[in-house]
């Protein structure tokens, strides 16, 4: 398969032209050789000649009268308000020289079109009943999670998840109530106090024996949901002088006591990790670490442990967590890359990558999500300079953007690809659902958690930030199709597109009014839907940093969806067999990040965007929220 155009040359229109003010002698001069008037010069009459020596004059002539816009630009490209744009300049000779002057460089501005956006989208908007509508909605999306409560606290209270057809609930994560700590600080954020008592009364009374008792978890897995889940309990509980949503409940110290018990333990798959690399798993009663079976750890899930441990010293006081998983971060900059883009396997015994898969789904995914989440949480601290993690993760865009970016046929989705066989072999038209966490982090990096109104407004934003920020826009709306292009409007756990070089037919989505059933190819292996978050994840970011209406019609059109095809009536959701297929089969798991993510997300979607405001702060990889503290 050969490899198209790379997504920067090909498809963004932010030439840098398009900002720069064009003096009047350039685009003179530029018409004059690139329209007809050049091809006829070589013979031209006098007239003709007469003629343009006419234009000339009028053209000076016009520069000879104030132009106030033209000052202003000015003005603007250096950054500088002044009150030179309204003085008269009469000195001819002034704007001769201007005439020769290369053009300046604008910062990016929005257009007209996109500073009316939230006024045109659906054309209800400035009627007083809209957020009315949108409280109602996210009122729905909080009846949706006291069922899924309800269904597990019924069923399975305590395990790590509920079986919500067979009504029982199952471990699969280590035994450590996953769904109790995963869903507790979502219930604060609803301000759910009923599931807040009891979530908390349970982590009270179980959690501490458990964690001493049980075997072998995950290291990342534990790391997201339950060391996560914790620390969020404990900022939003009040401690650390947070916010007090929950109003019943242990002491926050409680939450921090626990979290340390647990981070302790775990720190032993760095500690007995003969490189920086940590082990994947660890045995929770006596300590111990070891790799898996392979000998491999996962590039994202090293890579995914620093919010948190760093959170985790920054409110006891104890920095080892920090440095021992701050050393992994520092250790992987040394490593070599292809344009930033890294293997999706890393040996803890050799330090180095293993294979030459890069993707940015299973594996791959969070190494970029945390190389700019951990810079947002430490570029204001005095702790050191972390400017690398930043130069990491926009290298790794511009590599995606490179390397991995194509468009579908015939209707042109975006989509990132895999390069399973590594830089040098073919590219893959496979994208895992799990990639669509990627426009979220592309817009919380380009804006920093503000939204665009405000950075452009501030000129905060790069051409790159504004490209990024395109790219993020575009993702959203492939990942958004991935629902609609099927009958359940639920997206299928991965999608290949097809292109000039990839399509195998019969595989559409069962839509087939959507405009993009023939560029999405569902294979029968994957249409399960696990209840993912990523792309109410994205539309979440999207919208508060774009403020585009479309992003919470998007996804209440998804929880519709939800609602219609996985909500048993005995309490909870279950993941799907076959997005195609109508009704879907039941696949009897509710994972524990519907509760810890999904519906979050689409509830503060829904909701006041000055609730968890992103520029203070930011949501580990299972959405959990942690301050950003300032030094
Ligand atoms: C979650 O546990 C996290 O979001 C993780 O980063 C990826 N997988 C799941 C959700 O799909």
């Amino acid at each position: 398969m050969s490899k198209s155009l790379p997504y920067s040359m090909k498809d963004v229109h932010y030439d840098n032209a398009k900002f720069r003010h064009r003096s009047l002698f350039k685009v003179f001069t530029q018409t004059l050789l690139t329209s007809n008037m050049r091809r006829e010069c070589v013979s031209c009459s006098t007239g003709k000649f007469l003629g343009l020596l006419m234009i000339f004059g009028l053209a000076c002539l016009m520069l000879t009268h104030t132009n106030k816009a033209h000052s202003v630009s000015d003005g603007l490209a250096k950054g500088i308000a002044t009150n030179e744009e309204h003085k008269e300049v009469t000195d001819i000779g002034i704007r001769f020289k201007k005439l020769f002057r290369r053009a300046p460089r604008l910062p990016p501005r929005l257009s007209p079109d996109e500073k009316i956006i939230h006024h045109n989208f659906t054309g209800k908007l400035n009627e007083p009943n809209v957020e009315e509508q949108w409280k109602a909605r996210q009122q729905n999306v909080k009846d949706a999670f006291t069922h899924a409560w309800s269904g597990y606290k019924k069923f399975a209270m305590g395990y790590d998840e509920l079986m919500p057809v067979s009504r029982l609930g199952v471990d699969g994560l280590g035994g450590l109530g996953a769904t109790v700590v995963d869903a507790l600080d979502t219930a604060m954020i609803m301000g759910l106090d009923d599931v807040v008592s009891e979530a908390s009364s349970w982590i009270e009374s179980h959690l501490l024996d458990r964690i001493r008792q049980k075997g072998q978890v995950n290291l990342f897995e534990t790391t997201i949901r339950v060391l996560g889940g914790l620390l969020s309990a404990y900022h939003l509980s009040g401690g650390d002088q947070g916010m007090t949503l929950a109003q019943k409940g242990p002491k926050p110290t409680n939450y921090l006591d626990i979290a340390k018990n647990l981070a302790d333990r775990l720190l032993s798959a760095f500690t007995s990790s003969p490189t920086t690399i940590p082990f994947s798993d660890v045995v929770l009663r006596d300590s111990s670490a070891h790799s898996a079976p392979d000998g491999l750890s996962s590039t994202s899930e090293v890579s995914t442990l620093q919010l948190e441990f760093n959170y985790l010293s920054a409110i006891s006081g104890d920095p080892k967590y920090s440095t021992e998983g701050m050393k992994v971060l520092a250790h992987l900059k040394t490593l070599p890359k292809t344009e930033g883009l890294v293997p999706i396997y890393i040996s803890p015994h050799s330090g180095e990558f293993s294979g030459e898969n890069i993707r940015l789904g299973s594996r791959g995914d969070s190494y970029y999500e945390y190389l700019i989440k951990v810079w947002l949480q430490l570029r204001d601290t005095q702790d050191g300079n972390f400017t690398y993690l930043h130069d990491m993760y926009e290298e790794a865009m511009r590599g995606v953007k490179h390397m991995l970016v194509q468009k579908s046929t015939p209707s042109e989705l975006v989509f990132v690809g895999e390069l399973p066989v590594g830089p040098k072999g073919y590219l893959s038209p496979k994208m895992d659902h799990l990639v669509c966490f990627l426009p979220g982090t592309l817009a919380l990096g380009a804006t920093k958690g503000l939204t665009k109104e405000k950075a452009m407004k501030d000129n905060l934003l790069t051409f790159e930030d504004l490209d990024n920020l395109k790219l993020a826009e575009d993702l959203t709306k492939t990942c958004f199709e991935m629902y609609s292009v099927t009958s359940t409007g639920l997206a299928p756990e991965i999608a290949y597109f097809h292109t000039k070089d990839y399509f195998e037919s019969g595989l559409d989505g069962g839509n087939k009014s959507s405009e993009y059933v023939n560029d999405i190819i569902i294979k029968h292996a994957d249409r399960h839907n696990l209840l993912r978050p990523e792309t109410v994840e994205s539309l979440f970011v999207l919208y508060r940093i774009t403020q585009d209406p479309k992003y919470r019609e998007w996804g209440w059109q998804i929880f519709e969806s939800f609602e219609k095809y996985t909500k048993v009536e005995s309490g909870g959701y279950s993941s799907l067999d076959d997005v195609t297929t109508v009704p879907p089969p039941k696949r009897d798991k509710m994972e524990t990040f519907f509760l810890g993510e999904t519906l979050k997300y689409l509830y503060l979607l829904f909701g006041d965007s000055s609730v968890m405001p992103l520029d203070k702060f930011v949501f580990n990889t299972e959405a959990h929220p942690l301050p950003i503290k300032s030094s």
